[in-house]
């Protein structure tokens, strides 16, 4: 049984993040058409939107803590609306302005928010090494920290994964590794990039449990996710799971999905996660009014963290050579790397 406080609290995390995909979604196009340019309009970039995913998000991080490090990849909002980053500062960043987490200069693909231990990278599977080490400094530092990586199903090949499995196995680290299956990667559907069906199997060459939560559902991500951190947080060591979640808009924004049959586009659109874990709510005694409040309430937080944003101010150009460097070396300054970024004397 999960307890009705965090039913609640994983509803408002995914109608929250649901919202924020369809408004970034409409706000992106803007002056993008008739041609598609990809750096016109308020955000500029790709935009990768992962309505559908949103159980993955909720029932995983429902059970972290601030310092708990969180590593996403190219498509993060939805676990950075459940981990807890700062929405407004991250819608900043997505629009390019000043005061985003990143300055303006990351974009949607390289959020980082120290204050709750959450990163994300566009490079696939490149948040599996940092997670093992955030691991292995929570096991060295004595304290029950954990780290959760999060991937697709187009990743599991990755060397940047398997060896993370590897070190997350043999040092014990108190490590999750959360594979989201959404069936495609970019056109590639998953049948033609792995003969596993259920890409948790990839633990047993590793000694380590793995497990796959077969339904869109977040009390089912939910309570694999209980016993996944919990082993994590008793260092008892790693666990790799894997979820079944649905892709329900394009690979990124402007994806004309050609290459989708209709059917499977039909039916990662019926499979909503959102509905079920409302129905679950239902059943706990939640009336129609509290659920729509709590609707209105995300969407309200939504439209004031994208109202927010648009009205910062866009970096000075001239910033773009600062923090380049954590600790620069006596005598550098950001805007002066004290190598020959040419190419040197060879
Ligand atoms: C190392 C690396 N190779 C290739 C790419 C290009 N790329 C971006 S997304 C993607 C597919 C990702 O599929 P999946 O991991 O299933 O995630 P999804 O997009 O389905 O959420 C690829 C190959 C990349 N970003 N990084
Ligand atoms: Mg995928």
């Amino acid at each position: 049984m999960v307890a009705l406080t965090e039913l609640t609290e994983m509803y408002a995390d995914m109608v929250t993040a649901r919202h924020y995909e369809e408004r970034l979604q409409e706000e992106y196009l803007e002056g993008k058409q008739p041609a598609f340019d990809i750096s016109a309009g308020p955000i500029p970039g790709e935009l990768h939107l992962a309505a559908g995913h949103e159980a993955a998000g909720a029932g995983v991080c429902q059970h972290l803590r601030d310092d708990d490090t969180v590593t996403a990849p190219h498509r993060p909002h939805h676990v950075a609306i459940a981990k807890g980053v700062d929405l407004k500062r991250m819608t900043a960043e997505i629009f390019g302005r000043e005061t985003g987490l990143g300055k303006g200069k990351g974009g949607h693909m390289h959020l980082f928010d120290p204050d709750v231990s959450f990163a994300c990278s566009g490079i696939i599977a490149e948040g599996c090494p940092p997670a093992a080490g955030a691991g292995l400094a929570a096991k060295k530092r004595n304290t029950d920290s954990v780290a959760v990586a999060y991937l697709g199903e187009g990743a599991i090949d990755q060397g940047a994964f398997l060896e993370s499995l590897n070190f997350a196995a043999v040092h014990d680290l108190p490590v999750v590794f959360v594979i989201e299956d959404n069936d495609w990667a970019i056109s590639m559907p998953k049948e033609r990039v792995t003969d596993l069906e259920d890409g948790s199997k990839r633990a047993d060459g590793f000694d380590m449990p793995g497990r796959r939560v077969d339904v869109d559902d977040a009390v089912a991500v939910y309570d694999a996710a209980r016993e996944a951190v919990g082993r994590a947080r008793d260092q008892n060591g790693p666990t790799l799971l894997e979820i079944q979640v649905h892709r329900r808009m394009g690979h990124f924004m402007g994806d004309p999905e050609s290459y989708r049959p209709e059917a499977d586009q039909a039916a990662a659109a019926q499979r909503d996660s959102i509905e079920r874990l409302a129905d679950d709510l239902r059943a706990a005694g939640t009336d129609d009014a509290e659920l729509e409040d709590l609707r209105a309430e995300a969407e309200a937080r939504v439209e004031e963290a994208i109202e927010w944003a648009k009205d910062q101010p866009k970096p000075d150009p001239a910033a773009a050579h600062e923090d380049m460097w954590v600790n620069p070396p006596s005598g550098v300054t950001d805007s002066e790397p004290d190598f020959d970024l040419a190419g040197g004397e060879d």
